[in-house]
């Protein structure tokens, strides 16, 4: 008997519509426990509310989050809000007793992120961040072959997300859509915004991060801003790139932009072993390139895996081996992982707590860029 988990989703963009098909999808395919059931979702203009609530199949509205909240009928809040609403809404929702899904980044800051932790943790409630791009299956599945060993020692990890969206000097900052320029809303440029999800993968894949150099950049110095209507000091990083060291001894090397003319969301990565290496690309995500040292001499070199096969991860859930899937099914994966946690009572990550180390990494890259200097994460 399938026990409802009753979603107020705070917000409406982007990632409200790629989180609300992920609710939808996910007991069509998975089955578990514990189901989304769309119960309420929350947008302070009431006709963008009831449109959203119609497309998407949510039984009802709030204009006010605070009363989405104090809902009986809410077991989990989605939180998909610019960042500078998190802290705030987080806390609230745990000390009401909410389980908490909330987007990426964790917060504007370290401090913050620390309030919500100690919030989640003292309500003891289930909690986890949408570091989405862990739940593609060939992310998935290099996260097992580097757990088995596969790759030995790992000397270097390098990932890259590259954009081009922001080029134009006559794009606005701040308000509806464009918030992700004003770093009153986002905290950061593309540090917290494409980066963190670079420095999530690389944690959960390749292990802590002890230190950083960075440098950032800022390429178009004032935008006109959407709410006051006048020209602005930009504040956000339009680059950032960083070395590191993990804590395995591992090199690290990350880049990001949005100045980077013919790319919209180029998330690649690549991790050298002692015994193989391999390399991953968001534009062929089934694909993973696997180079193992170990074959004949004569036979050694790079192989493509396509990661549709039944065995590997998550695929079994879907349609006949070979058969793609895509980006929106990274979300579906991370609905059915929370959903079968209440039932194991295991945590699905990325907690709270685990996405304090990317804030971690990404507070202290933005110091090190401002200070020109190492940093100790
Ligand atoms: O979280 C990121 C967004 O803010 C996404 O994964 C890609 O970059 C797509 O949009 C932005």
């Amino acid at each position: 008997m399938s026990k409802p988990l009753r979603i107020g989703m705070i917000g409406y963009g982007f990632m409200g519509r790629a989180h609300s098909n992920a609710y939808n999808r996910v007991a069509n395919f998975f089955k578990l426990e514990h189901t989304p059931v769309l119960q309420a979702v929350c947008a302070r203009d009431e006709e963008k509310a009831k449109a959203f609530a119609e497309t998407w199949g949510y039984k009802s509205i709030e204009t006010d989050w605070r009363k989405l909240i104090a809902r009986d009928d809410i077991d989990a809040v989605d939180i998909c809000t610019p960042n500078n609403l998190h802290k705030e809404i987080a806390i609230a929702a745990a000390q009401a007793g909410k389980m908490i899904l909330c987007e990426k980044p964790l917060a504007m800051n370290v401090a913050e992120g620390e309030e919500m932790c100690a919030a989640v943790e003292k309500a003891g409630v289930a909690n986890i961040v949408w570091y989405n791009y862990r739940r593609i299956p060939a992310v998935t599945f290099a996260k097992q072959l580097i757990d088995e060993g596969k790759l030995g020692r790992i000397f270097h990890y390098r990932a890259n997300f590259l954009q081009d969206w922001t080029i134009s000097a006559d794009l606005p900052q701040g308000g509806q859509g464009l918030w992700r320029l004003d770093s009153a809303a986002a905290g950061s440029g593309v540090t917290g915004d494409l980066l963190a999800h670079c420095i999530d993968t690389a944690l959960w894949l390749n292990g802590g991060i002890s230190d950083v150099t960075a440098m950032t950049e800022t390429f178009i110095k004032e935008r006109k801003h959407t709410l006051t209507g006048k020209m602005e000091k930009v504040t956000i990083d339009d680059a950032c790139s960083f070395l590191c060291h993990f804590q395995n001894g591992s090199l690290g090397l990350f880049e990001s932009t949005r100045y980077a003319r013919g790319h919209k969301a180029l998330y690649t990565l690549e991790i050298n072993g002692e015994f193989g290496s391999i390399k991953w690309d968001l534009h062929d995500l089934h694909r993973l390139q696997w180079f193992d040292y170990r074959d004949a001499g004569n036979l050694r070199g790079w192989s493509s895996i396509h990661v549709t096969d039944g065995d590997h991860p998550y695929m079994n859930k879907w349609w006949v081996p070979g058969l793609a899937i895509g980006y929106e099914h990274s979300f579906v994966h991370q609905v059915a992982d929370f959903c079968e946690s209440l039932s194991t009572g295991k945590p699905a990550g990325p907690t709270f707590r685990d996405s304090l180390e990317t804030q971690k990494v990404c507070d202290a890259v933005l110091k090190s860029a401002a200070e020109h200097n190492w940093q100790k994460v």
